[in-house]
């Protein structure tokens, strides 16, 4: 097991009056440099340099980690066990190209690496795995349990998932067969009709109520219990819902939003009762899928409890692509004017995206990832000026879980002049998805144990140390449309959202952001 051996031999420690180690503790102090900006009458700018000092104090000891899944008996759910008891067993398999290990490839936690500094002799690049910067919870040591509508244990949902080769399979089916997923909550409005014949693994009542929000809390605990669990955090990886109508005196505040589950109101989906309920356990919960789970009562309700809430919409493949060939395009001065966003796929996903409501939830988190950065550039575009962007999906059972994704790119580039980038994307959706799980799960427990504090004149007294705001946008770099605190900024990017994950982490053991400067094999 890995448990606990980063705290015990961390790969690395950083010398300096700012950083103290105990045994159960990192503390650091770090100066936070921004810039504010004010705008003079005459339209011009004044940059003013800002300093913000900080504590940081980072709790070492790795806790055995449990992950609930909801909907661990879909695609994702069977696929991304069966890789962790893959990893964990160190398996090796046969295919018909060939011998083929375990990995974490596709995880930026596990396959990663950044730049620590420079080596102090020959002055090249030291790099360490992303996973060392932090005393991080090992994946191979994960627990992973959940809940499905659909009963099958988990060797026959990967057999229905048809992802991972036969010979694998055989390899992890014994251990697979004894996992079997609790039952779950069903309201039939949520998801697509064509759901319905795999819906018979089922808590009784097809409507929000208190004794659901109870019953997952219940879960939680039994599963914590019964595997010496310290911590356990729950991801939404189940049927994308329908988005739930925002209604005031319903969902529009945590304590009618409480109301609303008691009276059983018909807009409080099942992800919404999930959330609810691991809110009030103090559980990390992620949102992997596009619907708006997390309506203002929802989010109201996590800051009240300093419960960890993130989401939405794990960003796989074409996203992915798309949030860092705009930020190259737009920032390399070329006028992004169209994206046309096609894909087709054959697994269960697709098959309940093919219903208008529930492909309406997507349609909207895979559109909107482009804004921030069309915004940022004034040069380019006036205000209110954006890219023309369409997002299509069909559902094409024979190509199974082995999407494909056509986008075509049309940019205005000197002179009249026009760019158009074609990518023809294709890749097995779930084994994209599977890393996203793991790094969400990990970074979500990681940021349980970091606490700051303003430290000098900041501080005005305040000397307590506190969590990071519930909602946890530090997750951006995983999720299609990211989640962030009440009236913050939304960074779609995804070179930015990297450097806000590397940057934090780093701040936290006193390290200076990544700089690309180089000042030091410029200036001899
Ligand atoms: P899937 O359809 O194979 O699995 C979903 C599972 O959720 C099914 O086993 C279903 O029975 C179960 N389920 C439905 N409602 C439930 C409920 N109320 N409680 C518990 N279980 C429930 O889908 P897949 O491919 O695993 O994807 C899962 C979700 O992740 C989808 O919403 C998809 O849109 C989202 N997603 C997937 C990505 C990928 O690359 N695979 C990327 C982005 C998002
Ligand atoms: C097809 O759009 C089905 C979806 O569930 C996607 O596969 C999933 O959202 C991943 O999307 P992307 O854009 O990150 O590849």
């Amino acid at each position: 097991s890995s448990n606990g051996s980063a705290a015990a031999r961390p790969l690395f420690t950083v010398s300096s009056p700012n950083v103290a180690y105990t045994d159960a503790e990192i503390r650091s102090k770090y100066t936070y440099r921004t810039t504010l900006v004010d705008r003079a009458e005459d339209g011009k700018y004044v940059a003013v340099p800002k300093e913000t000092l900080y504590d940081f104090k980072v709790d070492r000891k790795i806790p055995k980690l449990g992950v609930m899944l909801v909907g661990l008996g879909g695609n994702n759910g069977s696929t991304v066990t069966a890789g962790i008891i893959a990893n964990r067993r160190g398996l090796k398999w046969d295919t018909r190209e060939g011998p083929r290990a375990a990995n974490y490839y596709g995880s930026v936690i596990m396959g990663s690496t950044m730049k620590l500094g420079t080596d102090a002799k020959s002055g090249k690049d030291v790099n360490i795995p992303f996973h060392d910067v932090l005393p991080m919870v090992h994946p191979n040591d994960l627990v992973i349990g959940g809940w499905d509508i659909s009963k099958l244990d988990l060797a026959a949902a990967m057999d229905r998932a048809q992802v991972l080769e036969p010979t694998l399979k055989a390899l992890v089916r014994k251990e697979m067969a004894a996992i079997a997923p609790l039952p779950s909550i069903y309201y039939p409005d949520f998801i697509a009709a064509n759901q319905e014949d795999r819906a018979d693994n089922l808590i009784p009542g097809s409507k929000a109520s208190m004794e659901h929000v109870e019953r997952i809390r219940k879960d939680i605990r039994d599963f914590k219990a019964a595997n010496g669990l310290d911590k356990v955090v729950v991801q939404w990886t189940a049927n994308t819902e329908r988005f739930s109508d925002l209604l005031e005196g319903v969902n529009d505040t945590a304590e009618n939003l409480l109301k609303a589950i008691e009276a059983g109101h018909e807009e409080v989906s099942p992800s919404t009762v999930f959330a609810v309920a691991c809110i009030l356990e103090k559980t990390p919960f992620i949102n992997g899928s596009p619907q708006n789970t997390f309506v203002p009562g929802a989010i109201q309700l996590a800051e009240q409890h300093h419960a960890f809430i993130g989401g939405d919409d794990f960003k796989s493949g074409q996203t992915k692509m798309k949030s860092a060939l705009v930020d190259f395009l737009i920032n390399a001065g070329i006028k992004l004017t169209s994206i046309a966003s096609y894909n087709h796929l054959g697994n269960n996903d697709g098959k309940n995206l093919s219903s208008q409501k529930q492909f309406r939830s997507k349609e909207i988190s895979k559109s909107n990832v482009v804004d921030d950065m069309v915004e940022a550039n004034n040069v380019l575009y006036a205000p209110g000026e954006h890219p023309d962007h369409t997002v299509v999906i069909k559902y094409m059972p024979a190509v199974g879980d082995n999407k494909r994704a056509l986008d075509e790119y049309y940019a205005e580039i000197f002179m009249g002049g026009h760019q158009t980038i074609s990518i023809f994307n294709v890749c097995e959706d779930s084994l994209l998805a599977s890393p996203l799980i793991i790094d969400l799960v990990i970074l979500a427990e990681m940021m349980t144990r970091i606490q700051w504090k303003a430290s000098g004149p900041a501080a005005q007294g305040d000397t307590d140390y506190k969590g990071f705001h519930s909602v946890l946008s530090i997750l951006s770099y995983m999720l299609k449309a990211p989640l962030t605190p009440p009236g913050t900024p939304v960074i779609n990017s995804l070179a930015k959202q990297r450097a806000a994950m590397t940057n934090i982490f780093r701040a936290c053991v006193g390290l200076e952001p990544e700089s690309d400067m180089t000042l030091e094999h410029k200036l001899f």
